[in-house]
């Protein structure tokens, strides 16, 4: 399959509510697109790097210009089949989400020639997943309450809120207080405690409130610390920031860093890669789900496809398209009996909507051999 030419596009779509995190906090969504076009097929990608590089290294400029001026040349007038982009990438190092976002448009445009859905091509095992909401740090717990409620009201089945020091345990046990015991809870820390005593210490009272798991306290770096500290909590820890790749995972659950993972296709390098951080840990026995990171219907799509594998035992951070965006660039994204219909059509099943896609474009680069 030889990739006639790569755009690489600039997209901003404002947020319906700011979204505050102990990583920052994001108004818009800043996706850089990319769409490959092979012979009269389009494949789409989205990357999820944030606006600045604040939840990791990556961030939008820099990932749009890693794209153009070191990824894409790389591909553009090749011929390759999906499979074979990590190894064409890898020579550039870094940068994982700008490489998922170039994988997962060849993916799109090879399996739309095939007519195959990429939830097939990654072995999905379902066509429906449960939903998440993931809720931000508030200004205060009545405001919490109130944006939580909405959410439970809507039909979503889990709720993770975002925590750091000083916003933990009041606010935590608020919500599991008002909403009751049925209400699947986690918690997100961004890795925003600093020592694993200080983590012990705060994050303690956490174990009585029946918490699905606490995502991240410490940095990315710090296994050994997660271990640590895994041991003094009873609340399982799960790593996100940390997940690198399926060899970083089998690391983390080898040392007892985590007990649940979360995935993510940009943070692992691509949707493949994502496969094997998935089948690393159904064959370690531990829960995996899927991460997301504000991502429009392209890249949420993607994310469905993911979800739906059999080791994919928690919900994930999928939520429908209205938590983030009044208009998605796809067709919305609905909640159907706390639920999310995984798409079946070919490659992402989805395509942007041009004119929705044209009002919030603000630049295009294309890239030919
Ligand atoms: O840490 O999981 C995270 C969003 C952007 C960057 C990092 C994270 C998040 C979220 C939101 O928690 C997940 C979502 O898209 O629902
Ligand atoms: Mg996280």
């Amino acid at each position: 399959m030889r990739i006639d030419r790569v755009e690489i596009r600039r997209v901003s779509l404002p947020l319906v509510t700011p979204f505050r995190s102990a990583a920052g906090v994001e108004l818009d969504r800043n996706a850089v697109l990319v769409r490959t076009v092979v012979g009269d097929v389009e494949g789409w990608g989205e990357c999820v790097a944030m606006t600045a590089p604040l939840y990791s290294s990556e961030y939008a400029d820099g990932a749009a210009h890693v794209l153009i001026h070191h990824l894409a040349p790389r591909l553009v007038g090749r011929d390759v089949h999906a499979d074979a982009v990590a190894a064409v990438l890898a020579e550039v190092k870094g940068h994982p989400m700008a490489k998922a976002a170039l994988e997962l448009a060849v993916l799109d445009s090879e399996l739309r020639i095939e007519g195959r859905s990429l939830a097939a091509r990654l072995g999905a095992t379902r066509d429906r997943v449960p939903a998440g909401v993931a809720v931000g740090l508030a200004s205060s717990i009545g405001e919490l309450l109130d944006t939580v409620h909405g959410f439970v009201e809507a039909g979503y089945p889990r709720v993770k809120l975002k925590i750091e020091p000083g916003w933990d345990v009041a606010p935590v046990r608020a919500v599991r207080e008002r909403f009751g015991p049925d209400l699947l809870l986690q918690v997100d820390a961004n890795g925003s405690y600093t020592s694993v005593a200080d983590a012990a210490a705060r994050l303690a009272p956490l174990d009585d409130l029946d918490l699905l798991l606490i995502e991240q306290p410490l940095e990315d770096d710090d296994l050994e610390g997660h271990a640590d500290l895994g041991r003094r909590l009873t609340t399982p820890l799960c790593l996100d920031e940390s997940i690198t790749s399926a060899r970083a995972t089998e690391r983390a659950i080898a040392m007892g860093a985590c007990r649940v993972v979360n995935v993510k296709a940009g943070r692992v390098g691509g949707f493949l890669e994502a496969v094997r951080v998935h089948d690393v840990c159904l064959a370690a026995g531990v829960p995996v789900w899927c991460g997301g990171m504000l991502e429009t219907g392209l890249g949420r799509a993607a994310n469905l496809a993911l979800a739906a594998l059999p080791g994919f035992t928690l919900p994930g951070d999928l939520s429908a398209s209205d938590r983030w965006f009044a208009e998605d660039i796809t067709e919305p994204f609905v909640l159907d009996g706390g639920e999310l219909a995984v798409p079946d059509g070919p490659g992402l099943g989805v395509t942007p909507r041009p004119d929705v896609l044209t009002e919030h474009t603000h630049a295009v680069e294309i890239i030919r051999p």
